[in-house]
């Protein structure tokens, strides 16, 4: 009698996972649907823009899926129930478009013709070119709203977009490398040195946008 309880109680038990685990992949799948329609938006975008202007304002872009692991740790840093629904509702990054652009300006204009498209939402924008952070990182930062379209419903996905020039996205991924790392000797120094290089870039963004506004007689 036991055994055949445990028994039952084990497909029980694995059907359960089986749903929650099916739960979670279509729970993502949606966010990896948003990042295509960003990332196709942005293409066409780029496509665009070279054929008028024989340039594009978009060298690359990179995206990626927030991670379980990372998920998690997010929520419960923030003190949130961990519910796919809650997930949903709290936290915005889970689909990631990195953008990485030629020009400072190129970032403003990239993020206004995305944001400009009548099935675009804009939910928040943290500029941290214009107000740079303490320690020296640069990033345009938008919260978007996006629809997808399933077999059977439209749903709007909330995905970030990080836009940057390539000395922003060099400085910021040393920045996360060394930030990562737990055994610095002396962290306040590399600090220091890291804001430096953050100024020279800073300073190197400027420049080259200069050649090209010359350049373009702006
Ligand atoms: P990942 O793996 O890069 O996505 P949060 O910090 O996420 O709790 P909020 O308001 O969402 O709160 O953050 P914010 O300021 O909009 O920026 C979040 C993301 O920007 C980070 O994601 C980084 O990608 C990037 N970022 C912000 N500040 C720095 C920085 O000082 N250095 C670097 N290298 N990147 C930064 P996550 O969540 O850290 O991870």
């Amino acid at each position: 009698m036991g055994e055949i309880n445990i028994k039952d109680s084990i497909i029980n038990n694995g059907s359960e996972v089986f749903k929650e685990t099916k739960n979670y992949l279509k729970f993502m799948m949606k966010y990896r649907c948003a990042i295509m329609e960003v990332e196709t938006k942005l293409n066409v975008l780029n496509s665009e823009f070279s054929l008028n202007f024989n340039r594009n304002p978009i060298e690359y872009i990179k995206t990626r899926l927030k991670t379980p692991e990372s998920i998690v740790e997010k929520m419960k840093r923030r003190g949130f129930e961990l519910t796919l629904e809650s997930i949903e509702e709290n936290l915005f990054d889970i689909a990631g478009i990195r953008v990485i652009c030629s020009f400072e300006d190129d970032i403003y204009n990239v993020a206004n013709l995305l944001v400009n498209q009548d099935d675009i939402t804009l939910i928040r924008m943290k500029d941290y070119v214009k107000n740079p952070k303490e320690n020296g990182y640069r990033s345009l930062h938008l919260i978007i709203e996006v629809p997808i379209f399933l077999s059977n419903e439209k749903k709007y996905m909330k995905a970030e977009i990080q836009l940057r020039t390539i000395a922003m996205d060099f400085w910021a991924s040393l920045d996360h490398k060394l930030r990562y790392k737990q055994d610095l000797e002396n962290p306040d120094t590399i600090a220091g040195r890291l804001k430096e290089c953050a100024i020279l870039c800073m300073d190197l963004d400027k420049r080259m946008q200069d050649i090209r506004n010359q350049i373009e007689k702006k």
